[in-house]
């Protein structure tokens, strides 16, 4: 069932046969544009960074300089980053669904854009985004220069601390945006799962709506991972070698 060439083939065809897809990606899609994952490996950020000191509103209110200054590094690296041939296959597959009638939704954990600027046009943004930068009070969203900011926290004009718009551990994601990820993914016939452990909820839960409706789902992963027993078909092969080639088959 993992066999790569076998795999890409069957994935084909299951997208082909659906009129309502639907793609779920993570941090394993942006892997191949070196933008680092989370988990797994000596590579991904929480082997090297205590999640709870740094992805949290606490640990934002314990240190803000410190907590600002390292989601700066990251927001570095991303705007760096140039999308990959995953990711513009994507685009490829969200062209093919218009022109052929299907519906198509991008469901996406990343806060790097990548999707957007390889192409997708509509993309559903579950943790954030993190170019994007509010009041650690309002809300408010501040544009930011690319710049490394001059200090840390950066601050509004009037000196409200800036955050990162981005979802942290124990907050709520906005609502708007998991209302339609999970309206898509209970009503899909195909879901792709693209480079996530399916391990943080309510995202991951995209993925158990998709499997309890009967939809088929196709894992595009080279690891095992939390949902890969709800996989109809598994493709073992990194995102940006194995989505390019089902796309091109799907497309004849
Ligand atoms: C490749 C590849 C290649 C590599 N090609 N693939 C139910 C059960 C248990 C716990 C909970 C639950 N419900 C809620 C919780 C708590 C918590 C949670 O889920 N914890 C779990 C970790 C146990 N969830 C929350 O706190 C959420 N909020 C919440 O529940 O609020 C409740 C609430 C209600 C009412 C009021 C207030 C609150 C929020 C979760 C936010 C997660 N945010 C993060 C970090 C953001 C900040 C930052 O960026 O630093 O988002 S966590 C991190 O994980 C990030 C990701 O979006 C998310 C998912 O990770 P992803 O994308 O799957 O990446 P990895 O690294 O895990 O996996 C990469 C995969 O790629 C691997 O499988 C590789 O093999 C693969 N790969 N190369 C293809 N080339």
């Amino acid at each position: 069932m993992g066999e790569p060439d076998a795999s890409i083939a069957r994935a084909a065809d299951f997208l082909r046969g659906a009129r309502r897809i639907a793609v779920f990606t993570g941090a394993g899609i942006s892997a191949e544009s070196g933008v680092p994952t989370f988990r797994g490996g000596d590579e991904g950020l929480w082997s090297r960074y205590d999640p709870m000191q740094l992805a949290t509103p606490e640990a934002y209110a314990r240190d803000p300089a410190m907590v600002s200054e390292w989601y700066d590094w990251r927001r570095q690296l991303i705007l760096k980053a140039r999308p990959n041939p995953g990711h513009e296959a994507l685009a490829a597959l969200e062209d093919w669904c218009e022109g052929t009638g299907r519906s198509f939704d991008l469901i996406t954990q990343n806060i790097d854009r990548l999707h957007q600027r390889g192409g997708s046009r509509r993309v559903i943004e579950l943790h954030g985004c993190l170019l994007e930068w509010r009041g650690w009070r309002s809300g408010t969203v501040v544009p930011v220069a690319d710049d490394p900011f001059e200090s840390y926290p950066p601050t509004a004009a009037d000196g409200e601390p800036l955050r990162p718009g981005i979802v942290w551990f124990g907050e709520m994601l906005p609502i708007d945006e998991l209302v339609a990820a999970e309206e898509a993914s209970a009503t899909c016939d195909a879901m792709l799962v693209v480079g996530t452990s399916g391990a943080v909820y309510p995202a991951a839960g995209c993925i158990d709506l998709a499997w309890g409706a009967g939809a088929s789902v196709i894992e595009v992963n080279p690891e095992e991972t939390e949902a890969s027993h709800k996989a109809t078909i598994l493709v073992r092969a990194p995102a940006a070698r194995a989505l390019p080639a089902i796309v091109a088959a799907v497309r004849g």
